[in-house]
Parts: C-alpha cells; sequence; structure tokens
C-alpha cells in the first residue's frame, strides 16, 4: 500500500464565484486559465440574492484566508459583484453572463456601479471570464516575477501563433 501522503494544495489566492451552477460551463475556462498560470483559486456558486448571508460570510472570511483577488460571475439583474466589493476591500473583477437579452442587463448591472465602489468589469461571457483570469494573473504579478515571466511567455506564445498563420493570398 502506497503510504505517501499527498501534499497540500497551495491555498487559493483567486476565488472564482457565481451567482448559479448554470455559469459554471463559462466560468470553468476561467479555472483552467488560473491552472494554466499555476495560481491556485477556489471556485464557488453563491448568489447575492438567493444566499445573501453566504456571501456576506464569504466575503468577511475571503482576506484571512490567502484570497487576493475576487473574480464575481452573474446574469440577469448582477449584482453579484458590487454587493461582493461593497463587503471587502480586495479587488472584484466583474464577468457579465449571457442572459436572454445577450448579456446587456448583465453588463450593464455590473459595470455601472455607482461611484466609491468599483467593480472593474470584463467582456460578456467567454472572453470575460478568461481575461478575468489574465488580469487576476497580472495583478498578482506585480509582486511575482515568476508570474510576470508567465504572462510575458503567452503573450510571446500568442504573437507567434499569429506570425505561423498563412492566407491563400
Ligand atoms: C444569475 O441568474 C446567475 O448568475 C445566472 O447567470 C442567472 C440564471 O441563473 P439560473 O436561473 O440558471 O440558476 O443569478
Amino acid at each position: 500500500m502506497n503510504k505517501a501522503k499527498k501534499q497540500n494544495p497551495a491555498p487559493a489566492t483567486v476565488a472564482i464565484l457565481m451567482g448559479s451552477q448554470s455559469d459554471w460551463v463559462v466560468m470553468e475556462q476561467c479555472a483552467q486559465t488560473l491552472q494554466k498560470f499555476e495560481v491556485p483559486y477556489t471556485a464557488k456558486v453563491m448568489s447575492a440574492h438567493r444566499s445573501p448571508s453566504l456571501v456576506h460570510e464569504f466575503a468577511s472570511d475571503a482576506e484571512v484566508s490567502g484570497i487576493k483577488i475576487i473574480i464575481a460571475a452573474a446574469g440577469g439583474a448582477a449584482h453579484l459583484a458590487g454587493v461582493l466589493a461593497s463587503l471587502t476591500t480586495l479587488p472584484v473583477l466583474g464577468v457579465p453572463m449571457n442572459s436572454k437579452i445577450n448579456g446587456l442587463d448583465s453588463l450593464l448591472s455590473t459595470v455601472q456601479m455607482p461611484k466609491g465602489i468599483p467593480v472593474g468589469t470584463l467582456a460578456i461571457g467567454e472572453a470575460g471570464a478568461i481575461n478575468a483570469a489574465i488580469l487576476a494573473v497580472q495583478i498578482l504579478a506585480i509582486y511575482d516575477e515568476t508570474l510576470k515571466q508567465k504572462i510575458i511567455d503567452f503573450r510571446k506564445n500568442a504573437e507567434a501563433e499569429i506570425r505561423k498563420i498563412k492566407l491563400e493570398n
């Protein structure tokens, strides 16, 4: 029998929160992007209107548990990011989820925070989910040279992919 102890995973520095399990199909790409950069994260479902006490509990404990950045995704009357931002001084990145009106309701609800409590808002859906992860890595990279190098390499690879493209003419 293998008695080797499992290593404890590094404590999460990024929290990916979403209003519904139905958001996970998109937000999983945020998680996968953080995995590529080897940034430890936690992902949870909590809703500003269906489970407000859970949101309050999470926000009160987040900083002390080592979270540095919160990514909050919600759709429709999307107030999860704004509510979280009001409850913590950690930076909150909002990702508007697609909706029955193409995510415009989610976008405006997330981006249009009144002055004083900012939410850094990304694009609607998949692009926003992936960019929220990259932006979180860039923020963490301010004090982490290894992460900074990973961002530089990521961009070099993106450019190399573009240079490879050959069209007919
Ligand atoms: C929001 O309502 C969620 O963030 C989700 O985007 C949207 C729809 O939720 P479900 O009805 O699929 O649970 O709170």
